[in-house]
């Protein structure tokens, strides 16, 4: 076998794996919407401040985008809301066995990354999070294939009406290519890091450090 055709097999090995991340996941028909989007893992934020915000339609929240970008930022919903948007009705599936379909509205991640200007040395995007579970503030990251996937927005809508709050009110991911707890709630930050170490347990996201949950869970 000569060179060249090792390096070929290496190379159509390669463009799978890849075709693969950059694939799009199903999307379905408004039809078929589930009735009802249950809330898990946290379903509220336990602090006086979410409920204050709460009340107030969230006109207080803010998206801080910091780390490793020119232009840092801190959106308002308005803000979000202003920006491109894209709908897409999507299953997600959750460990724990379950399954539902809805309809998420929202720019695309992507348009934000744009606008802040990732520095060459970013690698991941870490998403934090306003709740916390057993006392430790939840938070995910992905890499930049997902973060820049078309499908990978910052939703605000779920079925055309601003998110429920057990569903991560006022702004949460998603990122259709992997499983639930990804899907990063109740969105206050969005920074960008060289490598994961040193954020929360090292493992790149609240079950991941806890539980030993897959870094990438793709489906
Ligand atoms: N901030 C935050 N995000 C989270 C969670 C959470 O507890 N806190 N749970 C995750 C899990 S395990 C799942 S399955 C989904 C559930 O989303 P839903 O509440 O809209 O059904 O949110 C994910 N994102
Ligand atoms: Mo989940």
């Amino acid at each position: 076998m000569s060179l060249f055709d090792s390096a070929e097999r290496w190379h159509k090995q390669a463009q799978r794996l890849l075709a693969g991340r950059y694939s799009l996941a199903p999307e379905f028909d408004r039809s078929q919407v589930s009735p009802y989007f249950r809330g898990n893992g946290s379903r509220n934020v336990d602090t006086p401040e979410y409920a204050a915000s709460a009340v107030s339609g969230f006109a207080d929240w803010r998206l801080a985008v910091t780390g490793l970008v020119e232009h840092p930022l801190s959106l308002s919903l308005d803000n979000i809301h202003r920006l491109p948007q894209r709908t897409q009705v999507t299953r997600h599936d959750c460990v724990e066995g379950w399954s539902a379909i809805g309809e998420w509205t929202g720019p695309r991640l992507s348009t934000i990354l744009r606008g802040a200007a990732l520095k060459p040395e970013a690698r991941f995007i870490v998403l934090r999070c306003a709740d916390t579970l057993a006392g430790t503030q939840y938070y995910e990251s992905i890499d930049l294939i997902d973060a820049f996937h078309p499908q990978t927005i910052i939703a605000h809508k779920l079925n055309g009406e601003p998110l429920p709050v057990r569903n991560g009110a006022p702004l949460r991911l998603r990122v259709e290519r992997q499983l639930g707890y990804k899907h990063a709630k109740f969105l206050t930050g969005i920074e960008a890091v060289a490598s994961l170490a040193g954020i929360g347990g090292g493992k790149g996201g609240y079950w991941e450090d806890r539980a030993g949950y897959q870094w990438y869970a793709g489906i």
